[in-house]
């Protein structure tokens, strides 16, 4: 099975430009705690480098775009979040990283908790333990 899931958003634009709606437990499938956006970031660097014991969360470039690489510990995928209608789910237990953001990327963030530093994987040997493959 794939590890790369997309939810769409409904896209309720007209004429005059884009809108999307999110709303909880309907095009979110949990209900939404956390919402935080990523901005800024420096050309080259790159972010995530974890995994999340519990939270699940989804993904939506609003600008710009970036490379999210999706990993459960057998295999790894890669994809492009470079649309603001379209999610990509981060199931708990998978271990992600952000590269090549672009200048204008922004990436929103919907999470299913409040912050947790406990909640984090942080370094690969204790994820590949954690779940089972080494
Ligand atoms: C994730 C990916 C997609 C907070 O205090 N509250 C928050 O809600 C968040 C998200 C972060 N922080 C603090 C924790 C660190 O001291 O902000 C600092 C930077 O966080 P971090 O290095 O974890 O950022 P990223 O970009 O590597 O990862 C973030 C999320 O933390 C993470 O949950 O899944 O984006």
């Amino acid at each position: 099975m794939t590890l790369v899931q997309w939810i769409n958003f409904p896209a309720l634009g007209d004429e005059r430009g884009g809108l999307v709606a999110l709303e909880g437990a309907k095009a979110v499938p949990f209900d939404i705690k956390r919402v935080y956006y990523i901005f800024g970031t420096q050309l080259g660097v790159a972010r995530g480098f974890h995994a999340h014991k519990q939270l699940q969360q989804l993904a939506v470039c609003i600008t710009g775009k970036c490379r999210m690489v999706l990993d459960n510990g057998q295999n790894r995928e890669e994809v492009w979040l470079e649309s603001p209608n379209k999610s990509l789910v981060i199931n708990k237990m998978i271990w992600h990283e952000m590269h090549d953001l672009s200048a204008d990327c922004v990436l929103l963030v919907l999470a299913s908790n409040h912050y947790d530093e406990n909640d984090y994987i942080r370094d690969y040997s204790e994820f590949s333990r954690a779940i089972g493959t080494t």
